[in-house]
């Protein structure tokens, strides 16, 4: 086993340091504060000093496993192509591959222990009211490294006589205000010509009726000129939906199906204020399909190109969703139903991570009421929603 220290300004940095030297197996051992640095007791620096191990045996075994011929391996599946023997393969007889793997599985058993006593050392040294605040950031599915950065930041600004629950509190808050910093609606400015505004994202999630919800909105509130197109064709029902709400609303729609259709669409509609141009919902992993949208949205000219999403999905499909469609170019994004969901960390690693504009979140089904301008304050306070404990 090979341990080694970190120290860094703070734990990110550190965290990263040991990932990248020791690896995906590095475990962190302990954490703690110390000083650095400074003359005669005056201007130290406070630092974070990580303990972090690595278990090269394990490793090795874990390595070795994975170069067992298929063949030889009872636990492979019949069904799966046989591979080409790797020269660098060591085979073992089949009691020694079970053997490995029990191991395989052992090691997975006890990174997760580990995994636990580390979380709990590392919040060890911090006072009990800025814990339970990263306690109520995990519950709500805040992403453990940001949970962690944010313990921290706020442990760092704790006054002396360290802060009791409620300055800790509002400490948080302010914390989690300043992810959401970049809030951008659709802006309709006089005199502009007609604004180009695309919804794309995967299927379901609310494009349709987002569109419906402002476009009402635009319309009898703000008292300007709308018109729709829209490029899905893939279902009767589709476009109908939209030719539902375009009756209701009283503005004019177009059907569009192919590329040079849309541009000449656009064009019809110069003088209006705003054009919403509703795509069928894609899977962002079927290249053709995502080929086909890219074609509409070279033509398209969008002012700005929206990215739809659920935001009751979980962080990492959220993650990878956004990079497939962002192919194509993404201005900001819309969070929907999150009626339905009790959680928002999912929304906060996200927009932490990826530094794009929120256009809007969609609270329900109602067309136009379920729509709201995002709030920092109201979303801190969301995300440490569900088992708040402060
Ligand atoms: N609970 C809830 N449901 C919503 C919300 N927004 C949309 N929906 C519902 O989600 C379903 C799908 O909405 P659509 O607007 O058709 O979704 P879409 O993204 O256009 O779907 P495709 O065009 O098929 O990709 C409908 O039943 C909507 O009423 C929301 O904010 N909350
Ligand atoms: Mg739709």
């Amino acid at each position: 086993m090979k341990i080694k220290k970190y120290i860094a300004d703070d734990f990110q940095a550190a965290f990263k340091q040991a990932k990248k030297e020791m690896g995906r197996d590095a475990i962190i051992l302990s954490s703690r504060q110390v000083k650095k640095g400074g003359f005669l007791g005056f201007f130290t620096r406070t630092r974070v000093e990580l303990t972090v191990a690595v278990d090269d045996d394990m490793r090795v075994e874990r390595d070795k496993l994975r170069m067992v011929p298929l063949e030889s391996n009872p636990l492979a599946s019949a069904s799966e192509p046989e591979q080409a023997p790797n020269s660098n393969s060591n085979p073992v007889g089949e009691q020694e591959v079970q053997l490995l793997q029990e191991m395989y599985k052992m090691n997975d058993i006890m990174a997760d222990i580990k995994g636990k006593m580390y979380e709990v050392e590392l919040i060890k040294g911090i006072s009990q009211p800025v814990q339970e605040f990263y306690k109520t950031l995990i519950n709500n599915h805040v992403d453990q490294e940001i949970a962690l950065r944010m313990a921290n930041s706020v442990e760092g600004q704790l006054p002396d006589g360290k802060g009791d629950y409620n300055w800790v509190k509002d400490v948080c808050l302010h914390t989690l205000q300043g992810f959401l910093d970049e809030i951008k609606p659709i802006e309709c400015t006089d005199g502009d010509g007609a604004r180009v505004v695309v919804m794309v994202g995967p299927t379901g999630v609310g494009k349709t009726t987002t569109i419906a919800k402002l476009a009402a909105n635009l319309t009898f509130i703000d008292s300007r000129q709308v018109a729709f197109i829209t490029l899905d064709t893939y279902r009767v029902s589709a476009a109908q939906q939209l030719k539902t709400f375009a009756d209701i609303i009283g503005v004019p729609i177009k059907v569009v199906f192919s590329p040079a259709d849309l541009g000449e669409a656009i064009e019809s509609y110069r003088d209006k204020d705003i054009i919403f141009v509703d795509t069928a919902g894609r899977s962002p992993y079927n290249h053709e399909h995502m080929e086909e949208l890219h074609e509409f949205l070279d033509i398209a000219g969008a002012d700005e190109t929206i990215l739809v999403l659920s935001g009751n999905t979980a962080s990492s499909d959220l993650l990878n969703i956004y990079h497939e469609f962002n192919r194509i170019g993404v201005d900001k994004l819309i969070f929907t139903k999150l009626d339905e969901t009790n959680c928002y960390g999912q929304i906060l690693n996200i927009i932490s991570e990826i530094k794009k504009p929120v256009a809007y979140f969609t609270t329900g089904q109602n067309v136009p009421d379920d729509i709201e301008v995002p709030d920092s304050f109201k979303f801190a306070r969301m995300v440490m929603g569900k088992g708040e404990a402060l």
